[in-house]
């Protein structure tokens, strides 16, 4: 080896020691569940959008039966540009479209079916919402999601085994005609009533065998093996067991599959995961903006206001899980004007809110730091290198860190974050606030995984701490922030 050589080798061992400085090193065992590189970056997402646009909009059905002509879907002045900027606008990341929802009207001109928007007035038949969507989509710097509902009560075939045929043959027409596709949207509702072709009846199928999912997640992630599947079951992004937006607390992002059917789940289970759970799943808690799904002009008045979706973001974000908010297009084909301005100022309002980490700056101290070793060492807890975080020694199951700012600080917002690469693992924690008498229990919590948000009354302090109470491994941490929400 020459001199130019050793250096090289010299520099090669330098880095890869820098590399593993903070995240590999000390050996820190991860939990046997843990997200992948793909999970996590759709969790980093946080925020996503989806629309609901569909024959249902000119009906005013929230479930078309099957049977409506597609000559009533005809928007004046369909715009997606404006659907994808207003998402964009609204610090969402991805989109999702009801490609086809329960009433079997399909947006793309399918070729498969007859009932699609090829026989629909707009655009004399000739246009394609799935391509204007994907499109406007892209220029936006947005994800796309399409949703392509499993029940189809237009089809006559629905219930046997020739209609699983058919919605594989329309999800290969979406997977391979629209470019990359981020997320597929299964949704779990499933027969009973509808057209089917005529039929005009009830048709009841076993949930647990009539789709065939396995085979129908290997076709999806063969034409598309960046894509993240959704359904009550995951694979990858789980429904969190209610249409509120609210995950429940405690939130694991653990959970077993074995015990969910696309469908037929246990609610409870789905909206807390499972400590236990072998199978790690993204919660997604999807609401709507309206009381609907679909645009009614009755509801224009009951728009969720800016606070109420704050409220709903906490629970949802704030719990370890994404929010997916739907933003129905109306009439014209056109997000509302009332939409877009409440939607504007939740925006405001998360932005002014998550502009200033009171935390930041702040003296941290640990009553244990894993190996005594700097790279641990909780003031990692409050810069801004996401790299650095605290962790406690194997030996430890409980830690107290503390936050001193060398000042009084007023805040309502507590935001923790753990390093979830190495698994979910705190289950019980306690903030406190220092006052003359001593320290006061402020909040007692369960999980916190990839983001926790814990909001209580606005409290002036000059100090603060949390106690790990309860961890199933290691305790560690990657984040502590202090907020104050804009306008509290
Ligand atoms: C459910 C559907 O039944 C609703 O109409 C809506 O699309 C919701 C997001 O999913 O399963």
């Amino acid at each position: 080896m020459n001199i130019r050589q050793f250096i090289l080798f010299m520099m090669i061992l330098l880095l890869a020691g820098c590399r593993q400085g903070n995240r590999h090193a000390d050996g820190i065992t991860p939990n046997m569940v843990v997200p992948s590189a793909q999970q996590i970056a759709y969790q980093q997402m946080e925020l996503v959008g989806f629309i609901h646009f569909s024959i249902n909009t000119f009906t005013g059905k929230e479930w078309g039966y099957g049977d409506e002509s597609p000559s009533l879907f005809n928007p004046s002045g369909l715009d997606a540009g404006q659907w994808a900027r207003v998402a964009r606008d609204a610090g969402m990341k991805e989109l999702i479209l009801t490609a086809k929802h329960h009433d079997g009207f399909c947006l793309w001109p399918s070729q498969y079916t007859d009932h699609c928007i090829r026989n629909s007035p707009y655009k004399g038949g000739n246009g394609d919402i799935v391509r204007e969507f994907v499109d406007s989509c892209r220029e936006y710097g947005l994800k796309v999601g399409l949703y392509l509902s499993p029940w189809d009560r237009y089809h006559k075939d629905y219930g046997k085994p020739e209609y699983i045929d058919h919605y594989r043959k329309q999800l290969i027409e979406l997977l391979t005609q629209y470019g990359d596709i981020n997320e597929i949207w299964f949704d779990g509702a499933n027969g009973g009533s509808g057209y089917y072709g005529g039929a005009d009846e009830n048709r009841k199928i076993d949930p647990a065998t009539y789709y065939g999912w396995d085979s129908t997640f290997r076709l999806v992630k063969s034409l598309q093996p960046g894509i993240s599947i959704f359904s009550d079951a995951g694979p990858d992004i789980r429904w969190v067991g209610n249409e509120h937006g609210h995950a429940g607390d405690p939130f694991w992002s653990t959970i077993d599959r074995d015990k969910l059917i696309i469908g037929r789940s246990d609610q409870a289970y789905l909206n807390t995961g499972d400590p236990e759970g072998r199978d790690w799943i993204i919660g997604q808690c999807d609401v709507s903006i309206r009381p609907g799904w679909f645009y009614h002009e009755e509801e224009d008045s009951l728009v969720k206001t800016p606070d109420e979706l704050y409220d709903i973001y906490l629970k949802s974000v704030g719990r370890n899980a994404v929010l997916l908010l739907n933003i129905p297009p109306d009439r014209r084909g056109l997000i509302h004007e009332r939409d877009i301005s409440s939607l504007k100022a939740f925006r405001e309002l998360l932005d002014l809110t998550f502009a200033t980490d009171l935390a930041k700056g702040a003296t941290v101290t640990a009553s244990n730091t894993r190996g005594g070793k700097k790279g641990f060492s909780p003031q990692g807890l409050v810069d801004d290198e996401p790299l650095t975080w605290w962790a406690a020694d194997d030996t430890v199951g409980q830690a107290v860190i503390m936050l001193d700012p060398g000042r009084e600080m007023t805040f309502d917002i507590i935001m923790l974050s753990e390093p979830v690469e190495y698994g979910q693992r705190i289950s019980r924690f306690r903030i406190e606030t220092r006052a003359e008498e001593g320290w006061i229990p402020a909040f007692e919590g369960t999980t916190i995984g990839y983001k926790r948000l814990v909001r209580i009354p606005a409290v002036t302090t000059s100090r603060f701490r949390l106690v790990i109470l309860e961890a199933n491994n290691t305790p560690a941490l990657s984040r502590i922030g202090l907020f104050r929400s804009a306008g509290n």
